[in-house]
């Protein structure tokens, strides 16, 4: 799927700005054919949630309405003309107009239709019904209930089986763009380099709707200058020593592709790429042939005011903030990012593992951790779930949105699953061939696990690239005790490599909360100082392997949970607050990671 852009064929309208709002009580039925019956706003793309001063609208689970009025300019009227959403969380039914003209489940990836046939010459009306349920068929997934009120209306409940705060609404921009009637409608870009010889092959294979006598490809450097170029739906260009994408040093190619008719280009798209190879080879992650060691963070999507929604100055500063402190990476826990940090990511040259929103597999996590510790815990997950469908639904759609991407190094298939329970083989394995078989470039794949699944219990280690480990002793495990969690660190890590010695391992969570400016003589939990040396701790055992072949720590940032006896107004194990401050270990981990070489 190709992100919207103007090209000299293309144009790109915005729908953002402010859109009527309403919650859907389900008392008096909404009738998309008339306008909303409110006059509120919401800020699009924003999560709803945070822009009001209603608990009741902040929580409301169930349904919303957004609806905005849009002109589209007369000149563009012949043109083949497509309403585009980034994402709509969690389950989306579009009307134009009053008529229902598309739906999809799904809150973090795109969805576009045509509406040409649905518009009117002016004041055209853009109505979204948004449903924010999840439940055991959803991902993520979500404990669903209904009850009903006094007066017999229903009410709505879900419970987050995961951390965090279950923001929705219209999160990414909303755009409509035009192609001419016959469009380019793919383009899949493979780069294969030889890099004894630093020459790339480029396989490119473009998709077109409509009838086109010839496509012209060409490949344009970072300056713009052409550096091949070739005729074909399916062909292989090549580029003489190429210039490679590498981490922390971007480097990126455009493949400008003409769809030509009687001898006039009639469509045309740009696509970036980088020139990169990833492989996974004797226990090594492999970048561009040399090791790479991953260096940063799991993240989320998450700031004050905005929610979960798109907020590009805050993605703009979190990536400089990051490699301020020799970060080379981050995982995006636990959902697809949005496309503008993916792009913004190539061009930082950032590694990213790219995670579905499958997370919350688990049906019996609960508050009692020390189901954690335990080496034999089973539960009925995979008989209670249904998600397999939308499972293979995200994995088809993140793979087909973010398949060009150089950033893209992993794909994360869940995070923090019971791959420990039985039936989660035979759950994963056809999910993990169906990432491998529709990825063209053949990225590695893993999952991210929880701590009862270790060397012992987990049952779908061989389906992993990368052992990807969530850890957290010395926090969840043993609080505060850092000498236990030092040793329970280092065994397992030990029986880990002993077993799976071809197996890359990395860390992709450790952390501890820690509440800024507290501090302690003690060095107590929660203090600045336990931070600290709990990541002194975790990196000393680190460097004792050298499979080990990454630490991305818990989190990024504080971020917004629901509320609950473990959180004070949201998980706090962000190295940054909220609102991307530094707490004291930023310092200690600056100077690790920048003492840790990249390559370029
Ligand atoms: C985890 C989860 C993450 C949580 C984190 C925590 O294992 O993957 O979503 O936020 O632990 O802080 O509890």
């Amino acid at each position: 799927m190709l992100y919207p852009l103007t090209t000299p064929s293309r144009t790109l309208l915005d729908l953002s700005g402010l859109w009527k709002f309403m919650i859907d009580e389900e008392i008096n039925p909404i009738d998309p054919k008339k306008p909303l019956p409110i006059e509120d706003v919401i800020s699009v793309p924003a999560s709803f949630n945070d822009q009001t001063a209603s608990k009741k609208i902040r929580e409301h689970n169930g349904f919303v309405w957004c609806e905005t009025n849009f002109d589209i300019a007369k000149p563009l009227r012949s043109q083949r003309l497509v309403l585009r959403f980034g994402s709509a969380t969690h389950e989306a039914w579009v009307y134009l107009n009053g008529k229902e003209i598309t739906h999809h489940k799904g809150g973090f990836t795109p969805f576009e239709v045509e509406i040409n046939d649905y518009l009117k010459d002016s004041n055209n009306r853009l109505t979204v019904k948004l449903s924010n349920i999840l439940d055991y068929t959803t991902l993520p997934v979500g404990n669903y209930s209904e009850t009903r009120d006094k007066d017999g209306h229903i009410q709505r409940h879900v419970d987050e089986n995961f951390d965090f705060f279950n923001y929705a609404g219209l999160q990414r921009p909303v755009k409509i763009y035009s192609t001419p009637k016959d469009y380019i409608g793919d383009i899949t870009v493979v780069p294969d380099v030889d890099l004894e010889k630093s020459n790339a092959d480029i396989h490119i294979k473009v998709a077109t709707e409509g009838h086109f006598d010839e496509v012209k490809v060409t490949l344009l450097n970072q300056d713009g200058v052409q550096v091949a170029s070739g005729t074909g739906v399916d062909q292989t260009l090549q580029i003489v020593d190429a210039h490679l994408w590498q981490p922390l040093h971007a480097y990126l190619y455009t493949a400008k592709v003409d769809a030509i008719e009687n001898g006039e280009v009639v469509d045309t798209y740009s696509e970036e790429f980088g020139v990169r190879k990833i492989e996974v080879k004797n226990a090594q992650f492999l970048i561009n042939g040399k090791p790479f060691y991953f260096k940063g963070f799991g993240k989320h999507e998450d700031s004050y005011v905005h929610g979960r929604g798109f907020n590009e100055p805050v993605n703009v500063l979190d990536i400089h903030l990051m490699k301020d402190m020799g970060a080379n990476s981050f995982r995006t826990s636990h959902y697809p990012y949005s496309e503008e940090m993916m792009r913004l990511c190539d061009r930082e040259g950032i590694v990213v593992i790219d995670e579905t929103p499958a997370v919350g597999l688990m049906t019996s996590f609960g508050f009692d951790v020390s189901m954690l510790e335990s080496d034999d815990y089973q539960d009925d997950t995979w008989t209670k779930l249904k998600t397999a469908e939308a499972h293979r639904q995200v994995i088809k759609e993140i793979i087909d949105r973010d398949k060009n991407h150089a950033c893209v190094a992993m794909w994360s298939i869940a995070n923090e699953a019971a791959t420990f329970s039985k039936g989660a083989y035979e759950y994963f394995k056809p999910l993990f061939d169906e990432a491998h078989e529709l990825d063209p470039q053949k990225r590695p794949c893993t999952y991210t696990s929880i701590m009862m699944a270790n060397p012992k219990t987990d049952n779908c280690i061989s389906l992993v690239d990368v052992i990807a480990l969530n850890r957290y002793y010395g926090w969840y495990v043993g609080n505060g005790d850092l000498e236990t969690a030092e040793r329970a660190t280092r065994d397992e890590l030990k029986e880990y490599s002993e077993k799976f010695p071809d197996k890359p391992i990395m860390y992709t969570e450790y952390g501890a909360d820690t509440i800024p400016g507290l501090h302690s003589n003690y060095d107590e939990p929660f203090s600045e100082e336990f931070q600290e040396d709990y990541y002194r701790m975790a990196s000393k055992v680190f460097d004792e392997f050298p499979h080990f072949v990454g630490e991305q720590l818990w989190n990024f940032a504080d971020f917004q949970t629901k509320f609950g006896i473990q959180r004070v107004q949201g998980n706090k194990k962000g190295i940054f607050t909220r609102s991307r401050e530094p707490k004291m270990v930023v310092r200690y981990l600056k100077n690790r990671w920048t003492n840790i070489p990249n390559f370029d």
